[in-house]
């Protein structure tokens, strides 16, 4: 049902439907077959997002196992209204009541064959076209590696690698069908990790700009985090409820971690990250009240699980600088948990009403009065909000919202760098989508904001290596990608692209810039 109101999508979406529907009629004219009008409205306005089989494509898998926490009602008012920080819009004008629930009750309705995806289905899916160490150790271009950025264009499924000194492209090249998330960079930045939604891990090597290996890891999957030691790399899924890891050489796969507790309930991963100082990795969970420590594995082999039990879901989360704790919050719930990895426990809750996207949370250093009235530098953390105008600045010693920054509109994503003044954050939903506000960090304060393409949704930046720049994306099918010097925030140039969404500096994700997401 996540039907696009983007351009972009709505090209898929009508694409989709239209090969879809006329599969049906033929099938059903043909052979006879009673194809339902539910399966038919499924097929013309979910299946390009969902997937023609409910197994996820753009939008998640619609199954029953994965629609656990999404009570019948609540499902039925998701297709009559859209879904807040999603890309699902609503159907209340295109289908009528007695369709938009024929549609909850086939979504919640099992396959006739349960979808799986097996160790040997992922063997199966593995190419290795280089093999590590068979291309040369050097770059084919001239630039300084660690101050690459990738652009990801979702428009048109393609990446762009561009010098971040001279904001030339160096190179373009197709990626798998919706990429989501940050890729990941080996610690010494020669190669990058992407994940696509339906599964894909592509390693490419960016000395010789080339895909060097790929694997299908799962059917409908979030993420993926690679280890600082460079050796493994872990994805999580939602469908199969599980865990990947592999090898980071050729993406040989090492181990699958089944997510489930101990009655035997699984549960989708909301996301994975590395935790340097720990050499583990870190999963929050989906359907299950746990978080999970899982070590690098040692000489190729890997280790138990360590599950911390917390106090509600977290479909968003965060760390502090040190992965020491985990800031975590379920969407929808009135505050945010605070977990200490060490203790193993959860020791503070935040006030934070809305939906904080605390994935998108930065921190920095910021003057607050301490106990005996004198002003101490403190880490604060600030995170956009997807349902509410407002960033929201969380004291991390005592906890308290210090500030909340009125914006024109729901946020996105929030970007700084170590060695700017201002943090930038978007207004991505809304009238004023084609907004984004540049706070200054020592005051709080907004101090511009930018409306570079009026009616266009102008959204997520990402520093280069010294914090002097910043670029933004214009996400439009014929969009662009803006560079502004991140002190006197004047624009300095523009270079088309399509549908840029998220851009990641080497340097900045390799030293777990504090700006940064990770
Ligand atoms: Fe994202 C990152 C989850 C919808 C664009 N998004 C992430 C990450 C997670 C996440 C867990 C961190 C992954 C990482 O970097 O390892 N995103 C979710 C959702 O749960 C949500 C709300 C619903 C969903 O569809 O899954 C969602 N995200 C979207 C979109 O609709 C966006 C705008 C367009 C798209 O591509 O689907 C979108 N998400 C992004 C981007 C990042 C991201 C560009 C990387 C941000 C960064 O700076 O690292």
């Amino acid at each position: 049902m996540l039907k696009n109101k983007r351009s972009m999508l709505g090209k898929i979406a009508i694409v989709g439907a239209a090969i879809s529907v006329s599969a049906f009629s033929v099938q059903a004219s043909g052979v006879g077959d009673v194809v339902s009008k539910v399966e038919v409205d499924y097929s013309k306005h979910c299946a390009a997002c969902h997937g023609s089989e409910r197994l996820g494509a753009m939008g998640p898998a619609l199954l029953p196992d994965n629609l656990k926490r999404l009570r019948k009602n609540n499902a039925t008012t998701v297709i009559a209204e859209g879904r807040t920080a999603t890309q699902m819009p609503a159907f209340k004008n295109i289908l009528d009541a007695d369709q938009r629930q024929a549609l909850v009750d086939y979504i919640f309705t099992p396959p006739k064959v349960i979808p799986s995806w097996t160790e040997k289905d992922i063997l199966a899916t593995q190419v290795v076209t280089h093999t590590q160490g068979e291309l040369p150790n050097k770059p084919v271009f001239e630039a300084d590696l660690m101050n690459l950025f990738l652009v990801v264009e979702i428009g048109d499924h393609h990446v762009t690698v561009l010098n971040g000194d001279t904001f030339e492209p160096i190179h373009r090249f197709k990626s798998r069908f919706a990429l989501h998330g940050g890729p990941k960079y080996s610690p010494d930045g020669r190669y990058v990790y992407f994940a696509s939604r339906d599964g894909w891990i592509t390693k490419y090597d960016i000395y010789n700009l080339k895909v060097v290996a790929e694997v299908r890891a799962g059917i409908n999957t979030r993420n993926l985090a690679i280890s600082s030691d460079g050796k493994s790399v872990m994805v999580a899924n939602y469908l199969p409820n599980n865990l990947v890891m592999f090898d980071a050489e050729n993406l040989d796969m090492l181990k699958i971690y089944p997510v489930m507790n101990s009655e035997g309930k699984t549960s989708r991963v909301s996301a994975v990250y590395n935790a340097p100082p720990r050499n583990t990795y870190i999963a929050a969970l989906k359907d299950l009240k746990e978080v999970w420590e899982i070590p690098y594995p040692v000489e190729g082999k890997s280790s138990t699980v360590r599950k911390i039990a917390v106090n509600d879901y977290l479909d968003d989360f965060f760390f502090d600088p040190d992965y020491k704790l985990l800031i975590g919050a379920s969407r929808g719930a009135a505050g945010g948990q605070v977990v200490d990895l060490d203790l193993g426990k959860v020791v503070h809750s935040i006030p934070l009403p809305g939906m904080p996207h605390l994935g998108s949370g930065i921190t920095w250093d910021y003057p607050i009065k301490n106990e005996k009235g004198l002003l101490e530098m403190r880490q604060v953390l600030a995170s956009p909000n997807l349902k509410e105008g407002k960033v929201s600045v969380i004291d991390m010693k005592t906890w308290k919202v210090i500030k909340e920054i009125k914006t024109e509109g729901p946020g996105f994503f929030m970007r700084s760098h170590e060695n700017s003044p201002y943090a930038w954050v978007d207004v991505f939903f809304g009238p004023n989508k084609d907004k984004v506000h540049v706070i200054d960090k020592s005051t709080l304060e907004i101090v511009k904001t930018l409306r570079p393409s009026p009616g266009k949704t102008a959204a997520h930046v990402e520093f280069n290596k010294d914090g002097s720049k910043v670029i933004l994306s214009i996400w439009d099918m014929d969009g662009e990608i803006i560079v502004y010097d991140a002190n006197t925030l004047e624009e300095e140039k523009r270079l088309p692209m399509v549908k840029p969404s998220g851009k990641y500096n080497v340097w900045n994700k390799t030293q777990y810039e504090r700006g940064t997401s990770h």
